[in-house]
């Protein structure tokens, strides 16, 4: 039986506090919403016929649940972990246990701010991190992101369609 061709899908995981962006500290984190970012990605997303699924939490469980649903249901994981990045080890440990494909996005640039933000729990289990460019750092990891998984992913499940296909 010939299987029914699907999108690729790639799952943005939002941290702590990313639900009030827009609306305090406009000067550090941008004046856009969560809303507006999560559109523009979408908007991406469709150009390189990619599915996007959208999650925030301010709660550690819900993002690490979030991440081993993943596994199943993605081939890829966009995730600004928020204050999470500096002192989460069980976010570090789901994203490595899953395995998949993950950039690491921050609006600020996390080294140019306190100390204790210099430090990334998550930097060592993804693929790379995007930083500083405030909303653009989310659409810089995800053209990033399609890329590699165009690259990767593709080729080892061609029953996902993308537009590279032949
Ligand atoms: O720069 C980033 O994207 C961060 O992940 C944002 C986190 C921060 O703890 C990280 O160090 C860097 C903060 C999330 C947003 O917090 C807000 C606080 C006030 C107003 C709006 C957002």
């Amino acid at each position: 039986m010939q299987e029914v061709s699907k999108l690729p899908s790639i799952l943005v995981l939002h941290g702590p506090n990313l639900n009030i962006l827009g609306q305090r500290e406009p000067g550090i984190y941008g004046t856009a919403t969560l809303a507006e970012i999560n559109q523009r990605l979408q908007q991406e997303a469709q150009l390189h016929q990619f599915t996007l699924s959208f999650l925030q939490s301010n709660h550690e469980g819900v993002l690490v649940d979030a991440i081993h649903s993943a596994r199943d249901q993605h081939q890829g994981l966009i995730i600004n972990a928020g204050a999470y990045t500096h002192t989460s080890i069980a976010i570090r440990d789901a994203i490595a246990a899953v395995g998949l494909a993950t950039v690491e996005v921050h609006l600020s640039n996390i080294y140019r701010r306190e100390t204790f933000r210099h430090h990334s729990y998550i930097a060592p289990v993804v693929l790379g991190q995007i930083s500083g460019f405030g909303s653009d750092s989310y659409l810089l990891g995800l053209q990033a992101l399609v890329r590699y998984l165009s690259q990767t992913t593709m080729q080892a499940h061609p029953n996902l369609s993308s537009e590279n296909e032949t």
